[in-house]
């Protein structure tokens, strides 16, 4: 029986109900981890780590080996932009496994994109573009000291001075301060006293600092978030007056759950929200009840006190988090934009990304379309190879309101056809559901769609 069927079965009826409504985890079609966001304009740039299907079973048992992207501007529906950088991007870095935890930040019109390749060193890479191509301009490593299996889990913010500081690590934590130009740093690397383990201490550390740090400064208090001791790993954080300490403990973000090893935080404000970022192991666990390092990224939203403090949350929920805008399904929407998938997966094809693997009773959810005063017809971009295949436009539920069928006509395997059909005016915001039927596996590949009035 492959994973696909599997999954299905796991998640048929006692799950249905659930993930209709389900938020989290964010990303469903691969395993994601390491999520970290940046706000660049006015989108939200998601870089995650990818745990890859075929990880082993086991605690620590990574495979891992490249960087993914997907955004969003609305914090629920997320695109898929598929490897932004991969191992191979490190030539000096070993190129089997170990594409650990990145992070992405904008200066001056360019990108930056720090990663650890594990057991090689850290590495950045520059783009003009969030969306790449990222290139290494060093070919070597940025990061150049002795503790080289220590060196993971990059975290870089820019003061409001213009100095940068990168940090870094595991169990101790690191940082420099780097150039103007981002790929360089002046200085020696400094240890942040007191945080992390000394080696073969236990946890003796009062900030129980195990990895994962995550930097940035928000009305003039440092924060420095990161993954909690290990196992199970929760989230906790540090405040300071300055971007070097002193640090002082001011508690967990998130206790560990003993359905998780890990975590890992990411943190930003957008649209006058506040959120954290970090990962479960749900999807795993659908599948299986033993611990493979395939791990999904999860949002929640949170309120910071008065005195900047954050306030401790809950474990991952399953609803997530409310949208902060409407789609507008009237222009064309990737098939790819995505708040939750049942079965499907995406590929990267000559036009870009689109989706894939779809089978009778697969879905699409895209949150909070503002279908206006109602649509007339809807339009899909397929590469059809099935005989006998539809795309049924449903609201509110996979089994809610049907608009109409978009009944698929062959295109032959690669060739991408433009398709529509007439659909009932519903107007208002709703969970547009786009449910697949069929009667063979591997129905059609799915670029876009859009409604017409
Ligand atoms: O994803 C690989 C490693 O696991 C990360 O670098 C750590 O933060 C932990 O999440």
């Amino acid at each position: 029986m492959n994973v696909k069927i599997k999954f299905f079965l796991a998640t048929a009826f006692i799950f249905f109900t659930v993930l209709c409504k389900a938020q989290n985890p964010v990303i469903q079609t691969k395993y994601t981890a390491d999520p970290a966001p940046m706000v660049y304009k006015d989108t939200v740039f998601l870089y995650t780590s990818h745990d890859e299907n075929d990880a082993g079973p086991g605690m620590g048992k990574f495979l891992m080996k490249d960087w993914l992207l997907y955004t969003s501007v609305d914090m629920v529906n997320w695109t898929d932009h598929g490897v932004v950088a991969s191992l191979k991007d490190f030539t000096w870095g070993r190129q089997d496994n170990g594409a650990w935890a990145p992070q992405c930040i904008e200066r001056n019109g360019k990108f930056y994109l720090y990663c650890p390749v594990q057991g090689s060193g850290i590495g950045v890479l520059v783009a003009d573009s969030p969306y790449g191509p990222f290139k290494d301009p060093l070919g070597k490593k940025l990061i150049e000291d002795d503790h080289i299996w220590n060196d993971i889990d990059p975290t870089v913010f820019i003061d409001d001075d213009g100095q940068a500081y990168l940090y870094w690590g595991n169990p101790s934590l690191w940082y420099v301060k780097l150039n103007e130009d981002m790929i360089s740093y002046s200085g020696e690397v400094m240890k942040i006293p007191g945080v992390g383990k000394e080696k073969d201490q236990k946890d003796s550390d009062t900030y129980h600092y195990q990895e994962g740090p995550w930097g940035y400064k928000r009305n003039n208090h440092y924060y420095m978030a990161y993954a909690s001791t290990c196992c199970p790993e929760g989230i906790g954080y540090a405040m300071a007056l300055t971007p070097t300490g002193p640090w002082e403990y001011k508690g967990y973000i998130m206790q560990g759950n003993k359905k998780s090893s890990g975590n890992h935080p990411g943190i930003i404000d957008y649209k006058g929200k506040s959120y954290v970022f970090g990962f479960n192991f749900r999807l795993n666990f659908l599948l299986t009840d033993v611990h493979h390092e395939r791990r999904s990224v999860c949002i929640e939203e949170f309120n910071y006190n008065l005195d900047g403090t954050i306030p401790e949350l809950p474990w991952w929920s399953e609803t997530g988090v409310a949208p902060v805008g409407t789609l507008n399904p009237f222009k064309r929407t990737e098939a790819e934009t995505i708040a939750w998938a049942q079965g499907v997966k995406t590929a990267k094809g000559t036009n870009g990304i689109y989706v894939t693997d779809i089978d009778n009773g697969d879905y699409i959810k895209v949150k909070a379309v503002d279908l206006g005063k109602g649509a007339k017809n809807f339009e899909a971009s397929i590469a059809g190879m099935a005989g006998d295949a539809a795309i049924e436009i449903r609201l509110d539920s996979p089994t809610g309101i049907l608009l109409g069928a978009l009944q698929i006509k062959s295109t032959g395997n690669n060739t991408w056809k433009t398709q529509s059909c007439r659909v009932k005016k519903q107007p208002g915001v709703h969970d547009v559901y786009l449910v697949f039927k069929g009667n063979s596996n591997g129905l059609f590949n799915f670029d876009w769609w859009k409604f017409g009035i």
